[in-house]
């Protein structure tokens, strides 16, 4: 008996066969994607990972067992074709393939669960309870190339800068963030959390003499609300470097991203155009608003915003119109941030923390960190923390802290836009929301 992987190889992606080959006798292995019968002709799209290839079967040339094969293949079952080349104008890329065999290397249920051939829009958590059939479709799976790329220049990018790159735990003690965000889990006997970000590990590697440092991996937040940008998991992107400033590692973002841009659009065109989304390329440097000037644009317009608030829809709405694309905001009050961020030296209730921006969805957020270990000590009290609490990152503080600054993006809120993507659900493969924890 022949080997089922034997019987499946094949010779060429859907992509690789072109009008040139006619006459050649290829193997493809793929999905049955639809089935057109018209009497004496039949049409069967087989779709793979690169697209769709056309089988065409008449009746007049082909046997009548073959015939009947070609008649029982069904959706989404997986078959493997032995067929010679042929132009056609009107199939993909031109060819259409003339079947001499046909191998049925799986069979597929019906009916569907999901409708591959994208005619009927499914509803987003019909599509998330079968995502595998859902990225099937290609322009969902187009949002996952994407981020795959995104990822890939995003590690190359840091290397390409000696970045260390690092992983550290997801179980932890304690908060970074502020208290109002975290999953309580149980750790044998003591109560511990789930990580709401990486921010205390990458800090404490800056007393290691690695310098710069950089994480890609999961964050957990107890977010209540239901959102379009918001997931109880994400994936953060988290870069930390010593002696440098908060306007160093901006800089830093800004150029990764662009880097991310370009890659994108020379590598992911096929994907791009599945999704029908261009990239919006910055040109120049991200404009710089101050959160001062944020307030101003914010009440001069159609919504209201105070001294020492955070951003609410509206104003983040009245801002993305007013901003463009990507931009920071910077000079952000202590009293909002974060305890480790270093206040200004000139004026400490203006910190060193910027967010960046694309329209109204924040992207990132960072800022240069206190290294003075008194001072962080009066933040985390100032901030109603527990300093015995952090007494091992505390620690690190003590014996040659260099300055340093950092920040953390989303990766998914990153894909989003780059994608075009509404929803943030549509750039993570399981997401895990309010009432989301399967598949
Ligand atoms: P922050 O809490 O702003 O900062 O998070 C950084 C970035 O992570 C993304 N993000 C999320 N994405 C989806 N769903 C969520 N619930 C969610 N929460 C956060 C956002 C956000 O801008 N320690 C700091 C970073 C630093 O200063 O280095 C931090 O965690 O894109």
């Amino acid at each position: 008996m022949t080997n089922i992987f034997d019987k499946c190889k094949r010779t060429h992606y859907s992509d690789q066969v072109n009008p040139e080959m006619a006459g050649e006798t290829i193997k493809v292995t793929g999905w049955v994607h639809e089935i057109r019968d018209l009497g004496g002709i039949v049409f069967v799209l087989i779709r793979d990972k690169n697209g769709l290839i056309q089988l065409t079967a008449p009746s007049k040339k082909i046997s009548e067992e073959l015939m009947a094969d070609v008649r029982a293949a069904r959706k989404e079952t997986i078959i493997t074709v032995t067929a010679t080349v042929q132009e056609s104008n009107k199939a993909p890329n031109g060819v259409e393939l003339i079947p001499s065999n046909i191998d049925v290397i799986n069979v597929s249920q019906l009916p569907l669960p999901l409708d591959t051939t994208e005619k009927v829009d499914a509803e987003m958590d019909t599509r998330l309870d079968s995502r595998f059939m859902d990225l099937r479709k290609h322009d969902v799976n187009a949002i996952f190339k994407i981020k795959s790329q995104i990822l890939h220049t995003t590690r190359n990018y840091f290397y390409d800068k000696d970045f260390t790159e690092i992983t550290t735990p997801k179980l932890v003690a304690s908060a970074t963030e502020g208290g109002t965000e975290l999953f309580p889990i149980t750790y044998f006997e003591k109560e511990a959390f789930l990580g709401q970000s990486p921010q205390l590990y990458k800090q404490m590697m800056m007393a290691t003499g690695l310098d710069n440092v950089f994480e890609i991996g999961q964050i957990f937040r107890a977010e209540e609300h239901d959102t379009l940008r918001h997931l109880n998991e994400a994936i953060s992107i988290d870069a930390e470097m010593s002696f440098n400033s908060h306007e160093d590692v901006m800089n830093l973002l800004e150029d990764l991203i662009k880097n991310v841009l370009k890659d994108v659009e020379d590598k992911c065109t096929v994907q791009l155009e599945d999704l029908g989304h261009e990239l919006d390329i910055p040109t120049g440097a991200f404009p710089k608003v101050t959160y001062e000037e944020v307030i101003d644009i914010v009440n001069s317009h159609d919504a209201e915003m105070e001294y020492g608030e955070d951003l609410n829809r509206a104003a983040e709405k009245v801002l993305g119109e007013t901003m463009g694309s990507y931009y920071f905001i910077t000079d952000w009050p202590t009293k909002i941030k974060p305890f480790y961020v270093m206040p200004k030296e000139d004026d400490p209730e203006k910190s060193t923390a910027f967010d960046l921006m694309y329209r109204d969805l924040e992207l990132s957020s960072g800022s240069q960190r206190i290294h003075d270990y008194d001072l962080l000590y009066k933040q985390l009290e100032a901030k109603d923390l527990n300093p015995a609490s952090f007494e091992k990152y505390l620690q690190a503080f003590k014996y040659g802290m260099p300055p340093h600054s950092g920040w953390g993006m989303g990766a998914d809120r990153l894909t989003m836009v780059i994608t075009g993507a509404k929803n943030i659900r549509e750039t993570v493969l399981f997401p895990r929301d309010r009432r989301r924890l399967t598949p």
